[in-house]
């Protein structure tokens, strides 16, 4: 199937190609005009709520294009740390930009616990049938940042599922089987690919 992936961000659109072009299926950003889609965003109401809105905004986006009735793909995905209760969560990438990934690291010195985890939604919609899916990734808050690969918390986010390194110092190619966003990808391509559809 070929899938628009609406969304501004190139690094999900690159992960999600490798995930679900396994599964037989084509991912491509939607870019309306040559511009992708800049959505509002409830973050205030949590990742699912974001994940709803995102994809009612892009089906009514591509109303009346030639993109009317493609599968439109849409994620909202976000860092939970254990020290403090649904943060920064949906408001990742706000908090990435006003507090930084230093400001955040300072925020927990004096013994709080380092413990965190990614999750993503992901929803997949033709404007009739809707399929959505969620994945997390366990980890833990580096001490220092480390590594240039990946995007946003991946300097200070540490797999469990790894050797120690933070998700910035892996390479791109392994990091998608264990990530958040592979893992909803995965369970969307389960439900693409099942008879039932
Ligand atoms: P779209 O809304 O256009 O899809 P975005 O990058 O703004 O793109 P989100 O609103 O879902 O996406 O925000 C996700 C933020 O969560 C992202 O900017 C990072 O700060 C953080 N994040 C999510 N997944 C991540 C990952 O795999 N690696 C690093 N940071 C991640």
């Amino acid at each position: 199937m070929r899938i628009l992936f609406a969304t501004s961000n190139p690094n999900k659109v690159e992960e999600a190609s490798i995930v679900l072009e396994l599964s037989g299926h084509r991912v491509e950003q939607l870019l309306v005009e040559g511009v992708p889609p800049d959505f509002k965003e409830p973050k205030e109401l949590g990742l699912e709520a974001v994940a709803g809105a995102k994809i009612e905004q892009a089906l009514e986006l591509i109303h009346g294009t030639e993109f009317e009735g493609s599968a439109i793909m849409v994620e909202d995905s976000g860092i939970f740390l254990d020290a403090f209760e649904n943060w920064p969560g949906a408001a990742s990438s706000d908090v990435e930009r006003e507090i930084g990934l230093e400001g955040l690291l300072e925020m927990l010195t004096d013994n709080r616990q380092r413990g965190a985890e990614y999750r993503a939604v992901a929803i997949v919609s033709d404007g009739v049938v809707t399929w959505s899916s969620t994945g997390v990734c366990r980890g833990r808050i580096s001490e220092t940042v480390r590594g240039v690969q990946g995007f946003g918390y991946d300097p200070i986010f540490i797999p469990d599922e790894g050797d120690g390194r933070t998700f910035g110092e892996w390479g791109e190619g392994k990091r998608s089987e264990i990530t958040h966003r592979a893992r909803a990808m995965n369970r969307l391509a389960d439900l693409l690919n099942s008879p039932s559809r």
